[in-house]
Order: structure tokens, then C-alpha cells, then sequence
């Protein structure tokens, strides 16, 4: 019997699963420029200020930094105007690469 309603469980989670949904690719500006760190850019969108706005935390791989940029707009439509490098006892954070 407990198999029988673990496998209904189941049924009833496949029937109401979704197929994601994916947004097409585009390329973040920052102060009208395209944000390009070389490679390996590792960004984090939350809202890290409690602003209510989503901003982005990217780290840099190439020079071990972490940028932090406050989103001055929306969450549908982003605007980043500048970035700092996040700080720890007034020093830039950087990790190791590799
Ligand atoms: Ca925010």
C-alpha cells in the first residue's frame, strides 16, 4: 500500500512538473560598456544591499577580485553604473586562482 501511494505521489509530481523557461543571451553593461573579464567570470545575482533590487557580485578569475555592482533600476531591466571590489578590513578581497 505504501508503495502504491509513493508511486502516485510520484505520478502526480511528473504531471504537474513544468518545463523550464530560458530567456535569450545577452551581454551585461556596465556604465554603457559590456562587462567582459576575460574568462571564467563567475557572477551572483541577489540583492546584496536590501534594496529590494537585485544586484550582481561577479568574481574576477584573472585577478582573484570580487566585484560587487548595485543595480540602480529594476529587477526586469538592470542598470549597473559602476562596480567596487568588495573589501575585507578596508583590503580588496582576492582568491587564488586555479
Ligand atoms: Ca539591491
Amino acid at each position: 500500500m505504501k508503495k502504491l501511494v509513493f508511486l502516485l505521489l510520484i505520478a502526480a509530481a511528473l504531471c504537474m512538473a513544468q518545463a523550464p523557461a530560458y530567456q535569450s543571451f545577452y551581454y551585461q553593461e556596465c556604465a554603457g560598456n559590456v562587462i567582459d573579464v576575460g574568462y571564467y567570470g563567475a557572477p551572483c545575482i541577489a540583492d546584496w544591499n536590501g534594496d529590494g533590487n537585485k544586484d550582481m557580485v561577479l568574481g574576477v578569475f584573472t585577478s582573484g577580485n570580487i566585484r560587487f555592482y548595485a543595480n540602480e533600476n529594476t529587477n526586469d531591466s538592470p542598470v549597473f553604473n559602476s562596480f567596487t571590489n568588495i573589501k575585507a578590513d578596508g583590503t580588496a578581497i582576492t582568491l587564488p586562482s586555479g
